[in-house]
């Protein structure tokens, strides 16, 4: 059967910034015009070529955009200059791709989740999308956006449905697009960014637990994520998937075929 003849779905970890490595993987995949590419975030940050890559997706057919917690902290620092209209028309047209991006998204033929960094345990499928929707409804509006940025920071680490006003906003976007593990008490725990198999506090007391590993099933077939470089892909369920090869810290950047779990692999020259 001849590429093209059925529509595949290829999911892209982490970019951040890095053009070469984006080209790299989309000439390897060479998806037809047909085909879905969705991005799980930290398109930008710590690379070289942010605009540039924001060009590149903002060219491809059928792209979808799930927002990390880079392309967030893009958006804060940029949004004096996107209202005073001192960015470059290509460039207003990047800003305005990722404040109309999502937070997570959910793939009806095949059951799958995708979100940056991950879920909270209980959550289900529609509490999901609708707290999603709560803040992407933030991002689009210039006024409420402005609100956001000046209330961006915030350490809010455990999901209360009474949190209201930027706490609120803040813990929804701390659980899908910063969230690693959580503690005993299941707190997020912002400071550890290491490998699975180190995560106790220094005194030895206190577990840090995969947020995946916090309950046995979850409200999909499958969870597609990137954000945790340490973890090299492993963590050991096959309904998690993580995808964040690292390819900014000199490892690989990595896109998966959403219906026959093949992965397309770049290797960072640097
Ligand atoms: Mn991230």
């Amino acid at each position: 059967m001849e590429k093209g003849d059925v529509l595949s779905h290829y999911i892209i970890g982490d970019i951040h910034g890095c053009l070469d490595g984006l080209n790299a993987l989309l000439n390897k995949i060479a998806p037809s015009s047909a085909d879905k590419l969705s991005f799980v975030g930290d398109l930008v940050g710590k690379g070289p070529d942010d605009w540039n890559v924001l060009e590149l997706i903002r060219s491809i057919p059928n792209a979808q955009i799930i927002l990390g917690n880079w392309d967030l902290s893009f958006l804060k620092q940029h949004y004096a200059a996107m209202i005073e209209q001192r960015l470059s028309e290509e460039q207003m047209l990047c800003y305005a791709l990722l404040q109309h991006a999502s937070l997570a998204k959910w793939h009806v033929q095949t059951d799958t989740l995708l979100v940056h960094a991950g879920i909270w345990p209980g959550w289900s499928l529609r509490e999901i999308l609708s707290l999603a929707s709560e803040v992407e409804a933030v991002l689009k509006d210039h006024d409420l956006l402005q609100g956001y940025v000046q209330n961006f920071s915030g350490n809010e680490d455990q999901w209360r449905a009474e949190l209201t006003g930027w706490k609120r906003v803040r813990c929804i976007v701390n659980i899908f697009t910063r969230m690693r593990t959580l503690d005993d008490k299941m707190r997020m725990c912002f400071d550890y960014t290491g490998p699975v198999n180190s995560q106790l506090s220094t005194d030895g007391t206190n577990r840090r637990t995969p947020w995946y590993q916090w309950q046995e099933h979850w409200p999909c077939k499958q969870i597609i994520f990137g954000h945790w470089a340490m973890l090299k892909g492993e963590t050991g369920r096959h309904d998690i998937i993580n995808i964040d090869g690292g390819y900014v810290y000199g490892g690989s950047l990595i896109a998966i075929n959403c219906e026959t779990q093949e992965r397309i692999v770049v290797k960072s020259q640097g």
